[in-house]
């Protein structure tokens, strides 16, 4: 089975660790492949980056449709081009949040939200609103640490981190979700720490796909998901005209 997890930033490094997230926990018949954009935001925090890096997160499932991929995840967790995703791709499409969301909700009463700029807490209460978990989530928090410094030891993201899922627990919540793909790498460590479960979605997304495609269900077609209908694209936008080469 292959999977195509697909970070929709252009931050190659964070590929490569959502890749081994990824990988820890995928099946041994699974092939996972981390992937990024060849055009958009080198990270998103913002609605502006968020729209403007669909484009490629639609470059590679079209690109992994036409190579065979049985199952896609969209690793970040504003979910951005889940639903546009699905209507050009046959098999599963994921968000981490989505993935995240419901396997906080499987294994708690109540969760709360741990995300990066503030800015970003609105579109995370949105989308526990859409997938319908919103009596469930306690609280979004936010670090303010900014996608990229995540990872910079200067930054002190982990004991950010902490400090904020300490905060969710206090609210009430029994489980913590993790609002950035870039923090998935930590998601063990923190669950020892602050002694309670912490979901990253990258992993949680990984093993949801692999077990629809393993159940043998794929996204519906009939409907609003079907495949859109051909028409012409303009400008910078043209090699999206489907049909067109890919
Ligand atoms: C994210 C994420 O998961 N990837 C990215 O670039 N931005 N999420 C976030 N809350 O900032």
């Amino acid at each position: 089975m292959l999977i195509r997890v697909v970070n929709p930033n252009t931050t190659a490094s964070m590929t490569e660790s959502i890749g081994r997230c990824a990988r820890e926990v995928a099946g041994p018949s699974t092939l996972v492949e981390a992937v990024n954009p060849s055009m958009g935001p080198a990270s998103i925090e913002s609605h502006y980056e968020e729209s403007l890096a669909v484009p490629g997160l639609l470059e590679q499932v079209r690109e992994g449709e036409a190579g065979g991929v049985d199952a896609f995840v969209v690793a970040c967790f504003g979910d951005p081009g889940l639903d546009a995703a699905r209507e050009i791709a046959s098999g599963p499409v994921l968000g981490i949040a989505e993935a995240a969301i419901h396997a906080a909700a499987m294994i708690g009463r109540t969760f709360g939200i741990v995300t990066t700029l503030g800015r970003t807490t609105g579109r995370a209460h949105e989308l526990v609103q859409r997938y319908g978990f919103a009596d469930v989530c306690v609280a979004v928090r936010a670090c303010e640490i900014p996608v990229l410094e995540l990872d910079d030891p200067a930054s002190d993201a982990y004991g950010k981190v902490v400090a904020e899922c300490r905060e969710v627990l206090a609210l009430g919540a029994d489980a913590v979700v993790l609002g950035c793909a870039g923090m998935a790498d930590l998601c063990h460590r923190l669950s020892d720490e602050i002694g309670a479960p912490v979901v990253d979605g990258v992993s949680a997304a990984t093993v949801f796909a692999e077990s629809l495609v393993r159940l043998r269900l794929a996204t519906g077609k009939r409907g609003e998901y079907a495949t859109p209908p051909l028409k012409p694209m303009a400008g910078l936008l043209a090699e999206f005209e489907l049909g067109a080469r890919v």
